[in-house]
């Protein structure tokens, strides 16, 4: 294939740069969508050519020149690469910068950038791999969209929490548990001390409980600890489904029975993910987002799309809550990077900060802020670390760091929010939540049995 495509370079077929994708001198537009791709051009292609290569192809090109370009205002329209920089430390590796004339896009349509963006080109020849980094959304295209329809301020009015992370648990094992037994486990992780409980991103409707039941059940355990601790409780109700109308059905439901919130899956696709954020609006719910399924474009740091591109989409599109990592835990991220996303989730205007993996300021345009959730194998232990990282806008989520407490859930619901609780007073009074972090959680652990078990058995960071 290399060998192929550097033939065909030679020949002059592919010559993106000369048909007018490539543009070093070319001064970018507020109203410019800007976007940096990491290229690794094939052995043999100049990384210019394949830095146009990408603007053409995810703009207006194929791969030769065409009579019909003489009918359109082509220059408008082409997309510009117009930088280009090797990546330090990764032979091979080009950070490209591109920029697209707003007109390009329709206005409030996730799936139309998408399929221009990331369209054509990461299966392009003449690149070996190719990742988008990170994109400059202008105000102008910001404003087409309706943006997250509850958002953080709303959330928390609605809740009546303030101050502190909120807490969380996603209900496990994953599969398999009946209706009763399911509603129990909310039940009495909502009596813990936790706010919320989730469903995880593979229960739909199986056999062993139909989604209704599901529903019935957890709201039930929603009620009962919430009449029994006096706080809003809530439970994400998943109504991804195989049809964009049953899932509606289930957001009705699940309003219908008191539902606060719902939750679907990144999977569901573009479209279905903005219609339910406008029904969400429309219902004064507030709409979790669940990011299964993303690791399998997101991770590899030379092809894909960075998250925090996606978190970008996720925003315009209209989410409330949104899995963003957490650094400590099980699941792949560095603090920085997560820091990142983090960012794009709750800025009002999200700065440049190379070291986070941002290379744009981002002005959002007033659109709410979206809750970013920290979620996979954490536990009480780290509390000082997640305080420390993602402060209190955060929703704090331990699965099996709730429902694998040696003495039950609800033991380890209270753990949870013991340690919570200890480490935003601690750090409310000045202190150094990071080196005396686990001296607080030991002394609040003299007090609560629960918070010292779950230390023994997970350990103190
Ligand atoms: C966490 C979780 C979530 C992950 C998803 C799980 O459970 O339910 O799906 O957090 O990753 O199945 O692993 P535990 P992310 O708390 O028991 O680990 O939040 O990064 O999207
Ligand atoms: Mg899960």
């Amino acid at each position: 294939v290399a060998i192929d495509t550097k033939k065909r370079y030679q020949a002059g077929v592919l010559k993106y740069a000369q048909m007018g994708y490539w543009d070093p001198d070319y001064e970018v537009k507020d109203t410019d969508v800007l976007a940096v791709f990491r290229i690794t051009p094939q052995e043999g292609v100049d990384p210019i050519e394949a830095a146009a290569a990408v603007a053409g192809e995810s703009s207006t090109a194929t791969w030769t020149v065409v009579w019909t370009d003489r009918l359109t205002a082509c220059d408008k329209y082409r997309a510009k690469a117009y930088r280009i920089d090797p990546v330090p430390g990764q032979a091979g590796q080009y950070f490209c910068q591109v920029a697209y004339d707003l007109d390009l896009f329709e206005e409030g349509s996730i799936a139309n950038l998408t399929a221009s963006i990331i369209g054509n080109v990461f299966s392009f020849k003449p690149l070996l791999a190719c990742r988008l980094e990170d994109m400059r959304l202008p105000v102008a295209y910001v404003k087409t969209f309706r943006g997250p329809p509850t958002g953080i301020v709303v959330e928390r009015e609605r809740l009546d929490k303030f101050g502190r992370p909120l807490l969380g648990a996603t209900m496990k094992p994953k599969l398999g548990l009946s209706g009763k037994n399911y509603g129990r486990v909310v039940y009495e992780a909502l009596t813990g001390g936790l706010d919320f409980t989730k469903d995880d991103e593979n229960i739909n409707s199986q056999n062993f409980m139909h989604w209704r039941d599901r529903f019935l059940y957890c709201m039930e355990g929603v009620n009962q600890a919430a009449a029994q601790t006096g706080e809003i409780k809530g439970h994400y109700l998943n109504i991804t489904a195989g049809t964009m109308e049953e899932m509606v059905k289930r957001a009705e439901f699940a309003r219908d029975l008191g539902s606060c919130i719902v939750m679907v899956d990144l999977i569901v696709g573009w479209t279905a993910i903005q219609s339910i954020s406008h029904w969400c609006r429309e219902n004064d719910m507030i709409l979790h987002m669940h990011r299964a399924g993303h690791g399998t474009y997101t991770r590899q740091k030379n092809h894909g799309v960075s998250f925090r591109v996606i978190a970008k989409w996720l925003r315009l599109a209209g989410v409330d809550h949104l899995h963003a990592g957490t650094a400590v835990g099980k699941l792949e991220g560095d603090p920085m990077t997560v820091q990142g996303f983090y960012n794009v989730c709750r800025d009002t205007v999200t700065r440049q900060d190379l070291p986070r993996g941002l290379f744009f300021d981002q002005d959002w345009a007033g659109i709410k802020r979206v809750m970013p959730v920290a979620s996979g194998g954490i536990h009480a232990g780290q509390m000082h670390q997640l305080l420390d990282l993602f402060g209190d806008e955060v929703v704090l989520q331990f699965g099996g760091g709730t429902i694998g407490h040696p003495m039950g859930i609800q033991a380890g619901a209270q753990a949870n929010r013991v340690a919570l609780e200890a480490m935003v007073l601690a750090r409310n009074e000045g202190r150094d939540i990071v080196n005396e972090g686990p001296d607080i959680l030991k002394a609040a652990a003299e007090h609560c049995r629960p918070l010292r078990a779950a230390l023994d058995t997970w350990g103190e960071v």
